[in-house]
């Protein structure tokens, strides 16, 4: 029984009352947060829209974000004002927003490149960034971000790889006040991106990277090993093998990933 439940969406009605430029929806149940907001996005502009749960969360590349109630699923809506050529690490700065938020509640959290969220070397956050298009132009971002929050077991298919922040610090946490906090972070880190782009939140995101010292697998598509030795400007990230620097600008990081209780990856 999650204690708190009653209270969520209330108290994030009152606290959103002041920020009228954002259109909140507070849904009980939904598809995904990220379909919703997708759709809604032209014809509200910004809008935050959190669920209580969702019965087909997503995750990237067609994977499932298993959704039930007690943790936050949420998506914003920003309009977006950079080329296309330049959105790419918009994902990295929504990750930061996540440890920004996360920093806020006295939890130290670690970005596994591009934009899984981990704490202890388990996955306590995903993130899904999509477009809305045009033609030829980008209008909207929609940033999806789930977090586990008072979630306490998980069903076997993530069991061994996902954490809640229930389990990290033992007690219920106040959704409302998460949601709030992320909401708060994901503007000014959108403002920084749209305004000053990736170079100017590279370091702060160094300070969080997971990866950085450590070999790494990845698929470019072809698979290349080396060592992490840090993000690009850009947002890629960089690999070091055979004394060649090799960026990795997109695919999926897999392999031995040898942290401490941290399972296989995928
Ligand atoms: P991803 O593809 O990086 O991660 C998906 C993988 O993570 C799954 O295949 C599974 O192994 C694991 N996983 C699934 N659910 C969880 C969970 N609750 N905790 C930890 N690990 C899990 C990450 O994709 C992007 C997820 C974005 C989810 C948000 S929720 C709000 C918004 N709406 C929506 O439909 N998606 C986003």
């Amino acid at each position: 029984m999650i204690m708190e439940q009653a209270g969520y969406f209330a108290s994030l009605k009152e606290k959103m009352r002041r920020e009228r430029d954002t259109a909140l929806f507070c849904l009980e149940e939904v598809d995904s947060t990220n379909r919703f907001a997708k759709e809604k996005a032209p014809e509200c502009g910004k809008l935050m829209a959190c669920a209580l749960r969702q019965t087909a969360g997503r995750g990237r590349l067609g994977r499932h974000w298993v959704s039930p109630e007690g943790n936050l699923y949420v998506s914003f809506a920003y309009e977006n004002t950079m080329p296309p050529e330049r959105l790419a690490p918009v994902t990295l700065a929504v990750a930061l927003a996540v440890c920004d938020t996360l920093a806020d509640f006295d939890v130290p959290a670690s970005i596994k490149w591009p934009n899984d969220i981990y704490i202890k070397g388990k996955k306590v956050c995903g993130i899904l960034v999509e477009t809305v298009c045009r033609g030829e132009r980008i209008p909207y971002i929609v940033a999806g971000i789930g977090i586990n929050v008072n979630q306490r077991e998980f069903p076997a298919e993530v069991e061994n790889r996902a954490v809640s922040l229930w389990n990290v610090t033992g007690k219920e946490s106040d959704r409302a006040e998460i949601a709030w906090r992320l909401k708060k972070q994901m503007d000014r880190r959108m403002a920084q991106f749209m305004e000053k782009g990736f170079a100017a939140m590279r370091e702060e995101y160094m300070q969080h990277s997971l990866l950085t010292g450590r070999e790494v697998t990845a698929s470019v598509p072809h698979t290349v090993c080396g060592i992490c030795i840090g993000v690009s400007e850009t947002g890629d990230l960089l690999l070091e093998a055979g004394g060649k620097r090799i960026p990795v600008t997109f695919g999926e990081v897999t392999g031995r990933l040898q942290f401490e209780g941290m399972p296989g990856e995928e």
